[in-house]
């Protein structure tokens, strides 16, 4: 298939952060740091969530990092009555609308954050660790809006590896069939834990896919946000007119290890990781916002040192925070707990010895 709009990732940042393509309209100052801040407010927490699991404190993650403008780009569009479905992997797109780090936390104590932790509902679906299956969360999402006539436009997000699962043809299809308004990002970071993306597909890219369900697609430079934010724009703009969904590619790359259950070394080329940090998100937004005079090197520090300080707090509130009952698994399960479980809870708080 020849289409000009699959030849090239879409770009506006080249690698050294020099404008290469028409800016986006309407790009305040204000919302250019705030996206920089919230790109780094992910690559720090996401290094504080690893060294809590280092420590036996917090349960396995998934690092974000090298993989944060598309996190937080795709995210930039949406106002609050959109919604976002997606996994660990983007967890800037949830800061950037609204999660609290605490809440994420707490999560990652194990336990769901509750409103006190996790402030007012942002409308982000809790993470899916299950691959692909926020692909048919978001399809229905989109399905509800359309049919109760909401001014909700939905995006979800998924790994290169859920393409291979028949979830994501199924939500493209219904989306597709049902013109509802969704934009589905494929966050194409070239590798499915140690499956490389060439062993996960045979085009040359992902978005060739929408053309098959009748979805306009679009391939981007996901390690360049302000591409990111033009290309999710226009799609979000598009589905909440009416115009049904769109399917986004973003090409970008881990710097990290799969999770904190992995190690790369044993399967990923050295040269990979070098090349990718030379294509870092974060220094190249960096550079346009210097030579823009957005932002200088003063700035920068203390804008770094207020993200840890703000990141201290929140994970101190988060591990400050009780923990809920063992028992509390039993609970909001049924309206009324049924007799069977009623026997399984009281068995639980015998042997914990909790009251009866
Ligand atoms: C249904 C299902 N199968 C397998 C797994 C194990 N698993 C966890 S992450 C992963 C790879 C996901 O790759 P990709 O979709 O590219 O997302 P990425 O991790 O690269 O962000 C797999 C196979 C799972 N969590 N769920
Ligand atoms: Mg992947």
């Amino acid at each position: 298939m020849r289409n000009q709009e699959f030849e090239q990732p879409y770009q506006i940042l080249n690698q050294d952060g020099q404008v290469t393509g028409p800016l986006p309209e309407g790009l305040e100052p204000a919302r250019l740091l705030e996206w920089y801040r919230t790109m780094w407010l992910t690559r720090l927490f996401s290094n504080k969530l690893v060294a809590l699991q280092r420590q036996g404190r917090a349960t396995t993650w998934i690092p974000s990092n090298g993989q944060e403008a598309i996190a937080v780009g795709l995210a930039t569009p949406l106002l609050a009555q959109d919604w976002l479905t997606a996994s660990p992997r983007e967890m800037g797109g949830y800061l950037l609308k609204g999660v609290t780090p605490a809440a994420i936390a707490y999560f990652c104590r194990g336990f769901p954050p509750p409103p006190e932790l996790a402030g007012p509902d942002v409308r982000c679906l809790p993470f899916t660790i299950v691959i692909g299956t926020q692909t048919l969360h978001s399809a229905g999402l989109a399905m509800a809006a359309k049919i109760k006539k909401e001014d909700s436009v939905v995006v979800g997000t998924c790994g290169d590896g859920a393409t291979s699962e028949g979830d994501f043809s199924e939500a493209l299809n219904f989306a597709g069939v049902f013109q509802s308004p969704l934009v589905m990002v494929v966050v194409n970071n070239g590798w499915a834990i140690s499956v490389p993306s060439h062993k996960q597909y045979a085009a040359k890219h992902l978005a060739q896919r929408g053309v098959g369900f009748g979805v306009p697609a679009r391939l981007v430079d996901g390690n360049d946000i302000l591409a990111v934010h033009a290309v999710m724009r226009e799609a979000v703009d598009r589905a909440r007119s009416g115009g049904g969904p769109t399917l986004v590619e973003a090409i970008t790359h881990r710097q990290a290890a799969h999770s904190t259950a992995d190690d790369p070394t044993r399967y990923c080329p050295p040269e990979n990781l070098s090349l990718w940090e030379a294509r870092d998100p974060l220094k190249r937004f960096r550079r346009f916002l210097f030579d823009g005079g957005y932002l200088d090197e003063k700035g920068d520090m203390s804008l770094v040192q207020e993200v840890e300080a703000y990141l201290t707090g929140q994970v101190q509130k988060a591990f400050d925070y009780p923990a809920p009952s063992p028992d509390g698994f039993f609970n909001n399960v049924y309206a009324e707990l049924t007799p069977r479980l009623a026997r399984q809870r009281d068995q639980v708080r015998q042997e914990l010895g909790l009251p009866q």
